[in-house]
């Protein structure tokens, strides 16, 4: 069979590949079919790649915001070509009665198995649970080669401030938190791990084919396996791979002392961390499984290692008050984070949070494609501070917080870089 992965694009998509359609590809190529990923994203145009390649069976993957630009695309394949559709990825999988109005097929969850499983069994209609895969090994490498890596590659991906050559790679599934405002809160799938050995491999693969000078790790959390993750950051050293920069995202708990040095020298030049909030009582109510004593003496040991870093936020949690929103301000300064990007609180589908405002989500009628996490006239569910209040405290702890401990030489770098998005942020300062 020939089978069409499809990469919708929206306005707002950043140009960061999607892997998952690139384990897919790996797995039902292994199973003897014949595979492309259309990549709107990569600058693809879907009409043309679907002409040439002819495919029996178009899927498509999305995150909520671009369902409205997924469901549209899927009618026209349907009408025009009358294709079966499968939908697949975070949207479906949250929302599985609702794709299915759009399409012949939903899969929910990690598809490598199952969707292949289902093209040989005739099956492909209906809701669909993927079983994960418990062996991550087990899988073939992602076909990266399927998409056109050079455009991610030089996406200009900044790290620090310096765009470098940069893909990524994934190195475990899965996180042991459950924040409720992440899919984790209501995710029931364990977490599974790449070996060192296996990350090395692909690492060494994109530095050969793609000549990356950066690796961003897509893993939900790094460093959950700490003897696993020392083992790559050791082998990144032996290798000589050290050389290459990387980020990654660390939950503050897992943050020790031995562990950031050996981060350093094996090429890390930023820590990401979710700090969220500076007021105990938020991270509680966000089920953070934190306190901000140990959120700052995290951002302590990654600073003493000379590793910047990068501290997300979130502003609109139900109960926030104008107070709070001081405590996270004075938490950043006071822990001298190097970049806070600052989110407006998103009841994304899939999500504890999602499922206490559905009700006020679905009367009021939002369109997924608002669902950005930076639009904070989305929804409010914050019932403490109006609306009003809480968008102007969003836009003023995220413009003031931005670029508070750049130098002016790297402000004035940034600026050059993006004006526009400059005169945005200092327009909302004044
Ligand atoms: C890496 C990552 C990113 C990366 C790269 C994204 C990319 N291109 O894939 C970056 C940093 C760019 C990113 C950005 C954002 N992200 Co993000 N991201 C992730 C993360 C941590 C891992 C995704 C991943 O690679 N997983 C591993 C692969 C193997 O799994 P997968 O992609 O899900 O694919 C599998 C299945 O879904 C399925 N599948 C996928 N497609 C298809 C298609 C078909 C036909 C079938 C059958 C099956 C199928 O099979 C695949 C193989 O197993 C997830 C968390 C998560 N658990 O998903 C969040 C997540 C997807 N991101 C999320 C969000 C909100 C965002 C942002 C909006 C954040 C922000 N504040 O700006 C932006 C939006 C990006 C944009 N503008 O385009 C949310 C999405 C929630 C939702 N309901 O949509 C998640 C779930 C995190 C969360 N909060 O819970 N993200
Ligand atoms: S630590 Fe991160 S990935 Fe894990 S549940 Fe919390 S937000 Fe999600």
């Amino acid at each position: 069979m020939k089978i069409a992965l499809i990469n919708p694009s929206i306005p707002q998509s950043l140009k960061k590949e999607n892997l998952g359609l690139a384990y897919l590809a790996a797995c039902l190529e292994a199973d003897g079919h014949k595979t492309r990923i259309i990549d709107e994203i990569a600058g693809e145009d879907i009409d043309a790649g679907l002409d040439d390649f002819a495919p029996d069976i178009a899927g498509i993957s999305f995150m909520t915001m671009y369902a409205p630009r997924a469901y549209a695309l899927a009618k026209r394949i349907r009408t025009d070509r009358g294709l079966p559709i499968v939908f697949g990825g975070t949207h479906p999988t949250a929302m599985p009665e609702e794709a299915i109005e759009h399409g012949d097929c939903v899969i929910r969850g990690e598809a490598e198995w199952v969707f292949p499983q289902a093209i040989t069994d005739n099956r492909l209609e209906g809701i669909i649970e993927a079983s994960p895969p418990d062996d991550l090994d087990a899988l073939p490498e992602p076909r990266r080669d399927r998409m056109a890596m050079d455009v991610y590659a030089d996406a200009g991906e900044e790290l620090c401030g310096f765009n470098y050559r940069t893909l990524g790679v994934i190195t475990s599934r899965g996180c042991p938190f459950r924040c409720e405002y992440c899919i984790n809160s209501q995710r029931e799938t364990q977490l599974r791990f790449h070996s060192a050995d296996r990350v090395i491999e692909e690492i060494q693969y994109l530095v050969d084919r793609y000549d990356i000078q950066s690796i961003a790790f897509y893993d939900e959390l790094m460093a959950t396996h700490i003897d696993r993750f020392r083992e790559i950051c050791e082998k990144l050293i032996e290798s000589g791979l050290n050389r290459l920069k990387w980020e990654c995202q660390v939950h503050a708990r897992r943050i020790r002392p031995d562990m950031t040095k050996l981060m350093k020298r094996a090429g890390c030049l930023q820590v990401n961390i979710g700090f969220e909030s500076g007021s105990q009582r938020l991270l509680d109510r966000m089920q953070k499984d934190c306190t901000v004593e140990i959120n700052e003496a995290a951002a302590r040991m990654v600073r003493e290692a000379d590793i910047r870093v990068r501290g997300s936020f979130i502003v609109g949690t139900p109960g926030e008050t104008e107070k709070d929103v001081q405590l996270t301000e004075q938490f950043i300064k006071r822990a001298q984070i190097d970049f806070a990007s600052v989110h407006y609180l998103t009841p994304y589908p899939g999500t504890a949070l999602y499922e206490q405002f559905k009700g006020d989500i679905q009367r009021a009628g939002i369109s997924w494609d608002r669902f950005t996490a930076g639009d904070p006239d989305t929804f409010n569910c914050n019932p403490s501070m109006s609306q009003e209040e809480q968008k102007r405290q969003f836009l003023r702890l995220s413009s003031r917080m931005a670029f508070r401990n750049y130098s002016w030489s790297e402000m004035a770098r940034r600026a050059m870089q993006n004006p526009r998005h400059a005169l945005h942020v200092v327009s909302n300062m004044i």
